[in-house]
């Protein structure tokens, strides 16, 4: 036959399919940087998670090796190795041809929208080495491949009893531009799948360190808001409600803090919804009118005041899992839900489980209806503190605030505006800035921590104020992403322990009251130099203790190197050439890359509760390298 040449149509298809994969592979993950690095191991876990939702193995090992390859192992039923009506092992089509559908579609729930779901045949493409070995039918069989391509027949290498599929892979250097896998990044995702697919237990390993921890939560996303508030004053143990229609299942689970802020994570098919969409509008309207309808039914609650949406948000932990067969994703980052018929499902399905809920639970509901009135009362302070100040019209009138320093140019996408600690390095940005498209504000000392204050506060705090009225969005239900005046915000702080708490506490400002500056990537931190290396004439600045090893070790002549400990000691000449021309500082942009640990971070660090803040310094102490005394 033909066949024996190994050079048939066929073939040939495959190869161009692998070869797709390779010349564009942002389009099947995303991109190449460590996002995208990092989705190769999501794909593979995703496989093994299908296994297990079908029944199938209760242990997931992921492996990050010394190589630089990771693997993945299961208890799955292993991939079918049997000969295909191509003629080939099931397993090499699997591993060979994209979207091998067909008789292999074994995935209950397909994903769309390009986020996962594209095959593991992608991960092989992209791989300078991959290998698969399957437990199944009482043989361990083996391929093995190079960039997709196999490198061998399968073949039966033992004798095994159990069954299940490890995948092993090192991603392809040239494609990638992060190569380094990340425990901590992986960690993250692995946690969020334990989570959220009670029962399944996923061990992490990395071989490099050492490090390895086991992932486990016999009560799923119920233990998942737990640990969201772990940090937080709980009014009431987690609430939660599991059901399954024809054509979704949906899981919810609940808790109210004493907290300021609202956590709704949403998941469809295990993958995080960051833009909500369908099921979390039909969650949010169940839940306002589930609390509008108790007012009602409760006499002494005041029954004239109407509860709004946001009220009934503030303090609200909540997770909400569905599962549907062909999600529809929208949205700028194709993570909002756009299934129409999902909304109905969950708000009835909310409504009267989260009614039955608060009857027969007196106690929990009062300590919910407290908490709700609270933030319906401070609502009100604050609608009457923010009339006040637009009386004396602050927030909408074009006046911008005194200290700041604006620019000449008026089109947001070519401006920007540097928030800068202290008033001396405030003024000396002023003068080395590029005033045609550089703004200056100044920020006196610490601004007010947005975690711990209620909003009237918040409104009236100085700092706060000169911040939203340079920005010239809004606030609050007034804030509008289109009248952002600056495409850039730039924090610029000094690099120190009280500089790092005044980027917190902006970070923090920005990440509770105006998330999409963030999601749009218009926040941005200076990275001021730590070092100025004067060598004769030639000056060099260092931006890290790492950078300025390397400069010193450049060449042997003496050095005199000066400690920045602060912007206020560089000259304007200096903050110009290292800090804020745009040809040649850096600057990192605020990206929300996991908003719910972000959240989680900024409760711990910033919230009422001391324990888990005392946790965290002890965790991570050993990390911190630049603490300066
Ligand atoms: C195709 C069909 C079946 C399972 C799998 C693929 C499968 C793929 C991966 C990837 C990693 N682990 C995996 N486990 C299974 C169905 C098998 C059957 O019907 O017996």
């Amino acid at each position: 036959m033909a066949d024996n040449s190994g050079y048939t149509a066929e073939s040939i298809q495959i190869l161009e399919g692998l070869e797709a994969v390779r010349k564009r592979p942002a389009m099947y993950i995303g991109d190449t940087g460590k996002r995208g690095l990092h989705h190769l191991v999501y794909e593979v876990l995703d496989n093994s998670i299908d296994e297990h939702l079908a029944g199938f193995g209760k242990n997931i090992g992921v492996t990050i090796h010394s190589d630089g390859s990771v693997s993945v192992m299961d208890e799955g039923r292993g991939v079918p190795v049997e000969r295909h009506a191509s003629g080939k092992s099931a397993l090499e089509v699997v591993m060979t041809i994209l979207h091998a559908g067909g008789k292999f579609e074994k995935k209950a729930y397909k994903v769309s929208g390009g986020l996962h779901g594209v095959g593991v045949s992608v991960v092989n493409a992209l791989s300078d080495e991959m290998s698969v070995e399957v437990h199944r039918d009482g043989k361990v069989w083996l391929q093995t491949y190079a960039k997709g391509i196999p490198q061998c027949g399968v073949k039966a290498v033992g004798d095994t009893n159990r069954t299940g599929t490890t995948v092993r892979f090192k991603p392809d250097q040239k494609i990638f531009q992060a190569t380094e896998f990340e425990y901590n990044y992986l960690r993250e995702r692995v946690m969020e799948l334990a989570f959220l697919n009670a029962g399944l237990k996923i061990t992490i390993n990395d071989e490099r360190t050492g490090q390895q921890e086991e992932f486990h939560y016999e009560g799923g996303i119920k233990q998942f808001v737990e640990y969201l508030n772990k940090s937080r004053g709980r009014l009431h143990p987690p609430f939660y409600i599991q059901k399954t229609t024809d054509s979704v299942e949906i899981q919810l689970a609940i808790q109210y803090t004493d907290s300021y802020s609202e956590s709704i994570y949403s998941f469809v098919n295990d993958i995080k919804t960051i833009e909500g969409g369908t099921h979390v509008a039909g969650f949010k309207s169940a839940l306002t009118r589930v609390i509008n309808d108790y007012v009602k039914g409760h006499k002494s609650l005041k029954e004239d005041k109407h509860i709004s949406g946001d009220d009934v948000l503030e303090g609200l932990t909540a997770i909400i899992s569905i599962k549907i067969p062909e999600p529809q994703f929208e949205g700028q980052t194709k993570t909002k839900l756009g299934n129409a018929e999902v909304k109905g499902i969950v708000d009835s399905l909310a409504y009267d489980s989260l009614k039955t809920y608060m009857e027969e639970n007196p106690q929990d509901s009062r300590a919910i209806m407290q908490k709700i009135m609270n933030s319906m009362e401070a609502r009100e302070a604050a609608q009457k503190a923010k009339d006040l100040i637009r009386r004396k019209s602050v927030f909408e009138s074009s006046i911008l605030p005194g200290k700041l320093a604006d620019c000449e140019e008026k089109d947001p996408a070519k401006s920007e505006i540097f928030l800068v600690e202290g008033d001396s390095a405030g003024g000396s940005s002023k003068q080395s800035r590029d005033r045609r498209h550089q703004a200056i504000l100044p920020l006196k000392g610490k601004i007010l921590n947005v975690e711990k204050a209620p909003l009237h506060k918040v409104l009236s705090s100085e700092g706060i104020r000169a911040i939203v009225l340079s920005v010239g969005a809004g606030f609050g239900e007034d804030f509008n992403l289109a009248k952002c005046r600056y495409h850039k915000i730039i924090i610029a702080s000094d690099a120190d322990v009280d500089g790092s708490h005044i980027r917190t506490l902006i970070l923090t400002l920005f990440y509770r009251h105006f998330k999409p500056i963030i999601e749009k990537g218009y926040l941005y931190i200076a990275t001021p130099p730590l070092y100025r290396i004067k060598r004769g004439k030639g000056i060099r600045y260092a931006y890290s203790d790492q950078e300025l090893q390397q400069v010193l070790a450049q060449s042997g002549e003496k050095a005199d190197i000066q400690r920045y400990k602060g912007l206020g000691e560089m000259n304007p000449e200096q903050l110009w050439e290292t800090t804020m021309d745009p040809e040649r500082r850096t600057l990192k942009r605020v990206n929300i890359e996991d908003g719910m640990e972000a959240d989680k971070l900024f409760s711990v660090l910033m919230g009422e509760e001391v324990e888990p803040r005392k946790e965290f310094i002890v965790q991570y102490a050993k990390q911190v390298r630049n603490l300066d005394i």
